[in-house]
Formats: C-alpha cells, sequence, structure tokens
C-alpha cells in the first residue's frame, strides 16, 4: 500500500524558518500553531510540457518550500495570512469556497488545496457506497472544520519551481491533518493535481506527483495513468545549478499554458482521425501513441506525414475535424483560449513526442552504472535538444532566459534548459563538481552582476540544489 506524508515531532526552537514562522502566527492570532505542514517545489530536469500530454516526466524535490503553521478551531471559518507583506490576508467560510479563475489571488491557490480535499471527502463516499448515482448531491459538500494558517514561501513564485502547486499540496495536506482524515500521497497528488486545475490552468499533475512522492536523495520518473513514480539514480560528478533570469510568468493569469493544452488536444485529434481512430475520445497525445502501438520514432514520422508546419486556423481545424465552430469552442478550447485564431499543431505534437523519447534516453542513461562512458556528457545532450526543442517548436522560452542557458553553458555548464512552463523563470543546468564554483562566478558575472535589478536578486536567483524530501507535517515536540 502507498505511504502516508510523514508526520514527525521536531524542535521548533533549533529551525530558525519554524521558529520564526511560529512567532508570525503568534503576533498574528494571539495563540501558538498546533501543527506545520511542508510542501516542496521542484525542478524538472528533463521532460517539459508533456505530462499533460500523459508522458512520463523527470522532477526532483527542492528545498525550498511553502511551509504553513495552523491551528483549529469550530468557526468554519478559514482565516489565511501569509509572511510576505504582498499577500493580503482572506477569511473565508469552509463552507462556501468559490475560486475565482479570472482573478489568481495567492489564497485561491489555498483554496484548491482546501476544496479539493472537500470534494475528495465525497468521492470517497461515492466509491464507499458503491457508487449510487447521485450521491453527491444527496451528501452535499462535508463540513469543514474552521482553521487559521499562516503560509511562509521561500520558493520564488512564477518561476517554473512550482510554487502554485506546493501551495496548492500544502493546503491538501494541511487540511486532511485539521479535519483528522488522512489519504496516501499518491491519492494526495492526485486529488491536488486535479483541483489546482479550478485556478484555470490545465496541467498535467508533474509538480503535485513530485511534492507528495519526493525522497531525499534521489530524482523521481514520475509516469501516469496510473501514476508511479521510481527513482532516478544522478551521475557522479556534476551536481544541478538553478538559475532563474528574473521574469517572471504567472500562469494563471495569461493564456500562454493552455493555449499549448489547446493545441495538443487537437493535434491529438486530427493525427487519431487521420489514422482511422475514435478521434472524438481521445484528448491526448500518448493516447493516439498508445492506439497505434507505435514507437515514439514512428509517433515523430506520423506527425510529419500528416501535419503541416503552417499555422491551422479555427476554419481549417473544423473542416478537418468536420465539427461547428461552435463545438470547437465548448469542446476543444478552454475558457482562457476562446479567442485563439491559428495553432501550430506540427511544432508542437513534434516537441511532445521528441521530449517524450528524451526523458526514457535520460533515464536510461541515469539507470547505467555511474561510470558509464559519457554519461554526463550523453546527458547534457540531451538537455541541450530539450531547450532548443522547448525554445523552437515549443515557444515556451523567451530571449532572457536563452541568453541566460547560453551563459551557462558557456560558463562551463554541460547541459543547459528551462525547467517548469517557462516564458521566464529558471534554467537548470548540470554542472561538473569541480567546475561549479567557476561557474558560479562566471553566471554572476554574466548575467547578475551586470543589471542592477538582476544583481538585487541574485542571491534567490543562482544556487547549487540537490533532490529533497516530500511533503510532511511537524508537531512541536
Ligand atoms: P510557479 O511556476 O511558481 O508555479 P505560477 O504562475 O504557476 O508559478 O504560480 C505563482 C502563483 O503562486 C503566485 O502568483 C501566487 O499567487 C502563488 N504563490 C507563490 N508563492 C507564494 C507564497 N509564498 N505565498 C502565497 N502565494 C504564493
Ligand atoms: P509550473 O512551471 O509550475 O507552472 C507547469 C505545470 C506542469 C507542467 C509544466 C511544464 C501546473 C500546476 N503545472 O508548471 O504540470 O505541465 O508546467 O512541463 O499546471
Ligand atoms: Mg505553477
Amino acid at each position: 500500500m502507498a505511504a502516508h506524508p510523514p508526520k514527525t515531532k521536531i524542535l521548533i526552537s533549533a529551525n530558525k524558518r519554524l521558529q520564526n514562522l511560529k512567532e508570525a502566527f503568534e503576533k498574528k492570532y494571539g495563540e501558538p500553531p498546533l501543527f506545520y505542514a511542508r510542501a516542496p517545489g521542484r525542478v524538472n530536469l528533463i521532460g517539459e510540457h508533456i505530462d499533460y500530454c500523459g508522458y512520463a516526466v523527470l522532477p526532483m524535490a527542492i528545498e525550498q518550500s511553502i511551509l504553513a503553521a495552523v491551528t483549529v478551531n469550530d468557526s468554519k471559518k478559514i482565516y489565511l495570512a501569509n509572511t510576505e507583506p504582498k499577500y493580503k490576508d482572506f477569511t473565508v467560510s469552509s463552507e462556501d469556497i468559490e475560486i475565482d479563475k479570472d482573478n489568481p489571488q495567492w489564497y485561491y491557490y489555498f483554496l484548491c488545496g482546501v476544496k479539493g480535499i472537500q470534494v475528495s471527502h465525497v468521492d470517497s463516499a461515492y466509491y464507499f457506497l458503491c457508487g449510487v448515482k447521485g450521491i453527491q448531491e444527496h451528501l452535499g459538500k462535508v463540513t469543514l472544520s474552521g482553521m487559521k494558517c499562516v503560509v511562509d514561501g521561500t520558493i520564488p513564485a512564477s518561476s517554473g519551481l512550482s510554487s502554485s502547486s506546493a501551495l496548492v499540496c500544502c493546503a491538501a495536506l494541511l487540511t486532511m491533518e485539521v479535519n483528522h482524515k488522512s489519504l496516501n500521497k499518491v491519492a494526495l497528488a492526485e486529488i491536488s493535481a486535479k483541483c489546482e486545475r479550478y485556478i484555470g490552468t490545465e496541467g498535467g499533475g508533474m509538480d503535485q506527483s513530485i511534492s507528495f512522492l519526493a525522497e531525499e536523495g534521489t530524482a523521481k520518473l514520475i509516469e501516469f495513468h496510473p501514476l508511479r513514480a521510481s527513482d532516478v539514480r544522478l551521475p557522479e560528478g556534476a551536481v544541478f545549478v538553478i538559475s532563474n533570469c528574473c521574469v517572471e510568468m504567472n500562469k494563471a493569469a495569461t493564456s500562454h499554458f493552455n493555449i499549448r493544452v489547446v493545441e495538443c488536444r487537437i493535434a491529438t485529434k486530427m493525427l487519431a482521425k487521420a489514422r482511422g481512430l475514435e478521434w472524438g475520445r481521445l484528448l491526448k497525445l500518448s493516447q493516439v501513441q498508445a492506439e497505434l502501438e507505435a514507437s515514439l520514432e514512428e509517433m515523430l514520422r506520423l506527425v510529419a506525414e500528416v501535419l503541416h508546419p503552417e499555422p491551422y486556423s479555427r476554419e481549417e481545424v473544423c473542416k478537418a475535424l468536420g465539427i461547428t465552430t461552435e463545438q470547437l469552442c465548448t469542446d476543444l478550447l478552454s475558457p482562457n483560449t476562446q479567442h485563439v485564431a491559428q495553432f501550430k499543431l506540427y511544432q508542437r505534437a513534434r516537441h511532445v513526442y521528441g521530449e517524450a523519447a528524451r526523458v526514457l534516453r535520460f533515464k536510461s542513461v541515469c539507470d547505467e552504472a555511474p561510470s558509464a562512458p559519457n554519461g554526463v556528457q550523453r546527458l547534457g545532450d540531451l538537455m541541450k535538444q530539450s531547450h532548443a526543442s522547448c525554445r523552437d517548436l515549443y515557444e515556451c522560452s523567451c530571449p532572457e532566459l536563452d541568453q541566460l542557458v547560453e551563459i551557462c553553458l558557456q560558463s562551463g555548464a554541460v547541459g543547459s534548459r528551462l525547467t517548469g512552463a517557462g516564458w521566464g523563470g529558471c534554467a537548470v543546468s548540470m554542472v561538473p563538481t569541480d567546475k561549479v564554483e567557476s561557474f558560479l562566478k562566471s553566471v554572476r558575472e554574466l548575467y547578475y552582476t551586470a543589471d542592477p535589478r538582476r544583481a538585487q536578486l541574485e542571491k534567490h536567483s543562482l544556487f547549487v540544489t540537490k533532490p529533497g524530501g516530500g511533503a510532511a507535517i511537524f508537531l512541536e515536540d
């Protein structure tokens, strides 16, 4: 049976961050916290924008996290505060949680997690009662206890290290604890992935999965349908360095992310229809491959045969699929992509199948003996190819991030690529251990010191990272 997130006793006074949070909580609410919940951010080493297409990805958790201090009461109100003043206090009834997709405020991410758990109780009751139809309406929403929380985050926001999902996962975990329930890590990851979509972005589940399933000292291959994680031993003789290009991209406040999801969905239908499959029920590019029982190389050939590099107009998509514009809008486009006039299906599908193959190659190089010839170099090459594909085919980079990746390579990295959704945010570089100091010095000089804004942000923007542990509950010892 899958494990539950750990719950450990800890000496709060021995941990500066917990101690500061405890003091902030006492100052805010006049009582000490009952417990703490922590969920980490992540860096994705390879496998970008393919989780929502059903393909495996290869992230690791990082030390930076969302931490929350919590007390429980029977007020049926949720009081939220944040140690960062730009995130304003918010209070809501636990019986009436609504998430406004058009206004993705920080507390809505938190409430996604709370609501996910609330709805999941109804779901589990549904299964428990052997699928009695309409049980959801019959039971109504489960009433949640009231709680007071102070949230503290150390993950640079909107930078591809998944601060949003760490917040959702932290809220989901602490909501379970507040309501004396427990779920295993896989169930929590699946609920959190599903409920983060309340904010509007149609993500694939990588971030929430690694936040719960991470283990210290190892990266993970995360596979979907069913969700599972296996250890990936990283090569000896190299470390991973994160560098932030200092351009923020708020994924829920823009349509970039969902446009890519929609383009992949339309490409799925076009490829499936061209090969005589039941295209109406297929939603993900991985499903087309599974139905055709084809290799990823064969899928790349199919893309070249069926799709053209010129962007598709709405009319062309409708004509090819035999659907009306209304059907396109309701069945294929999301609420925030209704305006999109052109779709780059060939480029997006090529990226997805190519990137899925690179993830498998990366994993198999890591599975070879640590001393395998050119292991580090081969991984570095895959990272470089991944960045080129994200930049040129998926168009999810930006000039600053491309410049930063180039600087990282010039400074001694064997591989460097954007990580996370992109359009800003971080690069991850693989650097030979004996070159780390000179690498950091060079990137500092070439990217950060020259620009006063970047120089100010550098302390939290350029750092060596290693695989951290997953989400956990802490109690004061
Ligand atoms: P990321 O790549 O970091 O996941 P997103 O655009 O998906 O970027 O999510 C960023 C959003 O997450 C922020 O706009 C904010 O609403 C929320 N967030 C991130 N960090 C914190 C924090 N420490 N406290 C509150 N909300 C946070
Ligand atoms: P970030 O960078 O955290 O917004 C997003 C998605 C992932 C994945 C990556 C791209 C969410 C919550 N996260 O991550 O599922 O698709 O982009 O690989 O939507
Ligand atoms: Mg995010």
